[in-house]
């Protein structure tokens, strides 16, 4: 493993991954202490710029309450008492019981669950096909990145992301469900969306909020939660029949146009103001102006996913870009360039009886399946099965970097399904509310404790960034390390691969190592458009398609449509007499990733509580007041909030934060179901049904004063 860089000034050059964005900062590190973090302004994609989240590594990564030793329960499941054990116990104990596992039961009564994008995410794929089991998950896949990626992968042959970063600056910008002055990490950062829109680009927000990006758009369509597909296939419609598409384009590279055409039919702007609440004018200028004022970008959000129709959901916008032919142009919505090659999660390794086991892959065949991009478990099921041994049990769970108690749906089924377990293993950088139901709990590195390279955009990638450990905390670990410390306890395929021979394997497309990139720190790719002239799009027609037959193989439905979600005032009237209320959740904060960071001072005093908004009428009519402490009520329970009355949002919409626990609150089990929104959402069927997705955004509510 390589050591320090040379010591520069104490300054080193790396990369913040405190959310899955990849800001370029300037790492001051003395007495072997990180003492500060600061924006490094070579990066085209931070250009010099970092959140409040990053700039506050220093203070996570010294907080009196870090996890900085192995930890071991000695009380009861879930009371909260540990004993500090060496890592070679911990590591020990842990292998012996998986062998075990492996034994008794298969081993795919082991799994792994993982955190949304960090930098480990190949490296559990990796461990869990050696160690022979199907079941790994991570609470976005179904309902966050899965949908988009794969629908781009079908119907355009790649994944797309706005190009903000060229010589031609967009002319429209269309958000949809995304509000990436906020969470821009998702596959680009907020920096350059802020940029293209200080420079004139005409924003688009499709958001029942008017959210921090709506506030910089020309146009707001305030959007009933869930709706989303109905307004896209009215676009669709009026771009074809407005005579709006771009003719020549279509005509090229466009299949299955009649077939879409006759499909979006029926969706006039009348019907969509029913369905949706958007009203007609401004959905046909949004249109038009997507169509016409090019070249324009279609920046969509998580909110597309987080319903039982995610397919046909994100089918639907997607096929804006492809009639539009705003896709692979200066910019507009552009591929990556694949600098570096996939990391080795040796697949192979994974039996074929042991694929066919995978939960749920028989359902969800893009989630689970042998066409899925990154198969991986359903959640609802994995869970299920921890609770009740069907269809088989699953007795461990491994978890690197991710809360399910907080992020995901259901959190009293969660709750019993880690108390079923007979091992929870729990690698964090704090004492969460999982990791205090686990048997072990492991301490994490940071990211300026690691060695790992990082490609930017995400999934459509530009640029690779290499960053370097400068410190490390206590006995705190990369989880990489922990992962091939026990994939060498328990003798696994490619166990004698260290990190830096994985990392130097990726880097031979451009010819260097680990070291050598560490170096240089980036290397970026020269932009590429119009690529599809020269050998068409990667998709079997070589054209965009509009109609998509590997859907119909799969046996769904080759084209887009729209579903009421299934918990709504239109579909559940009954449920809607007591919950009157449409319900939607997570909408990200500046300061917090997901449940992270509730224990970072400067970041707690900007925001100290878990809200949740609603609009002045709404707030009135059941007598709540901004400011105070209100109760939001699902069929399935009832949180504690505090009320957020703004005009920024529809009426008869409640927007209620995610993730919310309290580190403060140890000896109260953290209060992890107090103000904890999954205690309201359900991971009950219906789901989408090559995804898997459940229903997050566009449940019903009620809500009382305290
Ligand atoms: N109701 C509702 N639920 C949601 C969502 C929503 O919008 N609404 N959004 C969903 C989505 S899209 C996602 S992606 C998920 C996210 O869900 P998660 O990935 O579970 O979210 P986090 O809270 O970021 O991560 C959990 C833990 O990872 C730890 N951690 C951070 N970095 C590292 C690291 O490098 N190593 C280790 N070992 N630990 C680390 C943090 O301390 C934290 O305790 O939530 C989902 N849940
Ligand atoms: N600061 C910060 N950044 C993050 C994260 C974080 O936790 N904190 N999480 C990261 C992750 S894993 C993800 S997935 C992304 C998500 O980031 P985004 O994709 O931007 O998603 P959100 O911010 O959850 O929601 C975006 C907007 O959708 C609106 N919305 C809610 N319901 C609906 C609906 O049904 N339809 C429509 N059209 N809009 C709706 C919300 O009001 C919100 O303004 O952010 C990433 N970046
Ligand atoms: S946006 Fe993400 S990567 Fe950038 S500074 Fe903030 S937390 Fe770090
Ligand atoms: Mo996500």
């Amino acid at each position: 493993m390589p050591s320090l860089n040379p010591p520069c000034d104490g300054e080193f050059r790396s990369i913040c991954r405190v959310c899955h964005g990849g800001c370029a900062a300037r790492v001051t590190v003395a007495d072997g202490k990180v003492v500060r973090v600061r924006p490094w302004p070579g990066s085209p994609f931070s250009r010099g710029r970092m959140c409040v989240k990053g700039l506050s590594t220093p203070q996570a990564m010294h907080h009196p309450d870090r996890l900085t030793r192995p930890l071991k329960r000695t009380g009861a499941r879930g009371e909260g008492k540990f004993a500090p054990v060496s890592w070679d116990e911990a590591l020990a104990d842990i292998a012996a019981r998986l062998d075990r596992f492996r034994r008794e039961s298969g081993p795919e009564s082991v799994a792994l669950g993982q955190g949304t994008g960090r930098h480990h995410y190949f490296h559990v794929i990796r461990f869990a096909n050696t160690f022979g089991t199907p079941n790994w998950y991570e609470p976005g896949l179904a309902n966050c990145y899965i949908p988009r990626i794969t629908v781009s992968n079908l119907t355009y042959g790649g994944f797309v992301t706005g190009d903000y970063y060229g010589d031609t600056p967009p002319r429209t910008i269309l958000f949809w469900g995304h509000n990436p002055l906020v969470s821009g990490p998702d596959g680009k950062l907020a920096f350059p969306v802020r940029d293209a829109l200080a420079r004139g680009a005409f924003g688009i927000a499709v958001d029942p909020r008017r959210s921090e990006t709506a506030k910089r758009c020309g146009l707001w369509l305030p959007i009933r939660p869930g709706t989303d597909a109905a307004l896209a296939l009215a676009m669709l419609r009026a771009v074809i029949e407005e005579g709006w598409y771009d003719k020549a384009f279509v005509e090229a590279y466009g299949a299955g146009f009649a077939d879409l055409r006759t499909r979006v039919a029926a969706a006039t702007p009348a019907w969509a103001e029913a369905v949706t609440g958007v009203p007609t004018g401004a959905m046909l200028e949004a249109a038009h102006r997507y169509a016409a004022d090019r070249p324009s970008i279609l920046d969509w959000g998580v909110s597309l996913e987080q319903n039982p129709n995610s397919l046909q959901t994100v089918r639907a916008v997607a096929l804006l870009r492809g009639l539009t032919g705003n896709l692979d142009v200066p910019g507009g919505d552009v591929f990556g360039s694949d600098l570096v090659a996939a990391y080795p999660v040796l697949r192979q390794a994974l039996p074929p009886e042991a694929l066919a086991k995978r939960i749920g892959a028989d359902r969800f065949k893009l989630l689970g399946g042998f066409r899925a991009f990154m198969p991986a478990a359903h959640i609802p099921g994995l869970f299920a099965a921890m609770r009740t041994g069907e269809p088989y049990r699953v007795r461990a769970l491994l978890v690197f970097g991710n809360n399910p108690l907080a992020t995901v749906a259901n959190t009293r089924g969660v709750l019993e399904a880690l108390k079923a377990l007979d091992l929870l293993v729990v690698a964090d950088h704090f004492m969460t509310p999982t990791a205090a139901m686990a048997d072990y709990v492991l301490p994490s590195a940071y990211w300026p404790e690691i060695d790992q390279i990082i490609e930017l955009p995400f999934v459509a990638p530009r640029a690779v960034f290499a960053h370097r450990k400068l410190a490390t905390v206590g006995e705190c670990r990369q989880n990489e390390l922990i992962l091939s410390d026990l994939a060498q306890r328990l003798g696994l395929p490619g166990a004698d691969e260290s990190l830096t021979d994985i990392l130097n394997q990726r880097l031979a497309p451009i010819g260097l190592t680990f070291d050598e990139l560490a170096d240089r720190f980036m290397v970026l790719a020269p932009p590429a458009y119009h690529r599809y002239r020269e050998k068409g799009f990667r998709t079997p027609s070589r054209k965009v398609e509009l109609s998509c037959k590997a859907l119909a193989r799969l046996g769904y439905d080759p084209l887009p449509s729209f579903a009421e979600p299934p918990e709504s005032p239109v579909s559940a009237p009954e449920t809607a007499r007591e919950y009157p209320l449409v319900l939607t959740t997570g909408a990200r904060r500046p300061e917090f990733f997901h449940s992270d960071g509730r224990q970072i001072a400067s970041l707690r005093a900007r925001r100290p509580d878990p809200l949740a908004e609603l609009g002045p009428r709404t707030a009135a009519r059941y007598g709540i007041t901004d400011g105070n402490w209100m109760r939001v009520k699902s069929p399935r329970g009832e949180i504690r909030m505090r009320a957020k009355v703004t005009e920024d949002i529809m009426e008869g919409v409640v927007s209620v934060d995610h993730g919310w626990w309290f580190p403060e609150r140890e000896g109260d089990g953290f209060a992890a179901l107090a103000s904890n929104v999954n205690v309201l959402t359900s991971d009950a069927p219906p789901y989408d049904p090559a995804f898997g997705s459940y229903q997050l955004r566009g449940l019903l509510c009620a809500v009382a004063p305290e």
